[in-house]
């Protein structure tokens, strides 16, 4: 029996050598080099809860400059994407396409802006580049462009995959036998598209416990309720019937509910995924509770601003309600 190392020299003299240099590179071990691990161990809740101010307030001001966007999605999902950029996620901002980083995927692409304002604030690119927002010649796109965009691992926008994108990359995790973790956020709209369940069903055939879905619950979509049955509006909640943990739990998945706005049970929740990453067998699915438009009076829990563009009074207005200048006056 000739050693591993006499079939790989004979291997690669031969025709196949492009397949067989493809199994080496997938068999060797992963390289750790430039790899930061900035997960913090201890809480900081109110620094975080200012992050999630901040940003929301990029998500308005940048939404006004640009003169178009969304801003309703961003805002519920802010909290849960604030928590994994400041507190969970394995990345290194300098060093955005390591192979070991942890990945995430906003599959409901049109909250792009909210995305776009964490990864600022987190160093991929200045917070300044946020004006350029849906410009055409922008790296920041209306929906998110991995080919283009610092930190963005997946282009979204189409609703519907990202949680398929996501399943493949922690399958190639576990066939390259690197430890990092994918997280997806989804929304409750969304996950009416066909192709969401057809990964649901099969993640767990294949143990994926290094992916996460995060379901960003807030009960509205494009359109939703008016007083009149009788006009567009008239459409109830997304997943409003249907019993979700129990779907999830039927189909092999690991759940854990939150309220997606306290940083505290979104990060017990993600504690909760590191413990079972690597052998519990089971993706998990976070279901978060959360409010569109969350944080300014006017946006929050309406339909209306799903997508709009706040005139100045609106800004001035949610200025105040997220604080931003007395951040201001503290720094000076
Ligand atoms: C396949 C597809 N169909 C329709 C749209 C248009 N669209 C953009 S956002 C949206 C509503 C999404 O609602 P939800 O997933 O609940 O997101 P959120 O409430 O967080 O904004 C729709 C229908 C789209 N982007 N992709
Ligand atoms: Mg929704």
């Amino acid at each position: 029996m000739p050693s591993s190392c006499h079939v790989v020299t004979i291997l690669l003299l031969s025709p196949c050598r492009h397949f067989v240099h493809a199994v080496i590179v997938l068999l060797a071990p992963p390289h750790n080099e430039g790899v930061v691990v900035t997960r913090k161990d201890a809480r900081d809740v109110e620094h975080l809860q200012a992050l999630g101010r901040e940003g929301r307030w990029h998500v308005l001001e940048t939404v006004a400059s640009s003169k178009a966007g969304h801003i309703g999605g961003p805002m519920s999902a802010m909290d849960l994407m604030v928590a994994l950029y400041f507190h969970q996620l394995r990345i290194d901002p300098a060093n955005p396409q390591d192979p070991d980083r942890d990945r995430f995927i906003l599959s409901k692409g049109h909250s792009a802006i909210g995305l776009y304002s964490v990864l600022a604030m987190r160093g991929y690119f200045p917070v300044e580049e946020l004006a350029t927002f849906d410009h055409g010649d922008s790296r920041l796109q209306g929906h998110p462009d991995m080919k283009i965009t610092p930190g963005v691992d997946s282009s979204t926008g189409s609703l519907g995959q990202g949680l398929s994108a996501g399943s493949g990359m922690a399958i190639a995790a576990k066939l390259q036998k690197r430890d990092f973790h994918t997280w997806v956020v989804l929304g409750d709209g969304e996950i009416e598209e066909g192709m969401v369940w057809e990964t649901v069903i099969c993640a767990p055939r294949y143990g994926l416990d290094n992916l996460t879905a995060i379901i960003d619950l807030n009960g509205l979509q494009q359109y939703g309720w008016t007083a009149s049955a009788s006009d567009r509006y008239d459409r109830s909640e997304p997943m409003g019937h249907v019993n979700l943990p129990a779907v999830f739990r039927g189909f092999g998945w690991d759940v854990i509910e939150i309220n997606g706005h306290d940083y505290d049970e979104i990060l017990d929740a993600y504690a909760a995924v590191d413990e079972r990453r690597g052998t519990s067998g089971k993706p998990t699915a976070i279901i978060a509770h959360t409010v569109k438009g969350n944080g300014v009076s006017f946006t929050k829990g309406t339909f209306k601003w799903h997508n709009g563009v706040p005139t100045d009074e609106q800004l001035a207005t949610a200025r105040t309600e997220l604080l931003i200048d007395e951040k201001a006056e503290a720094l000076a």
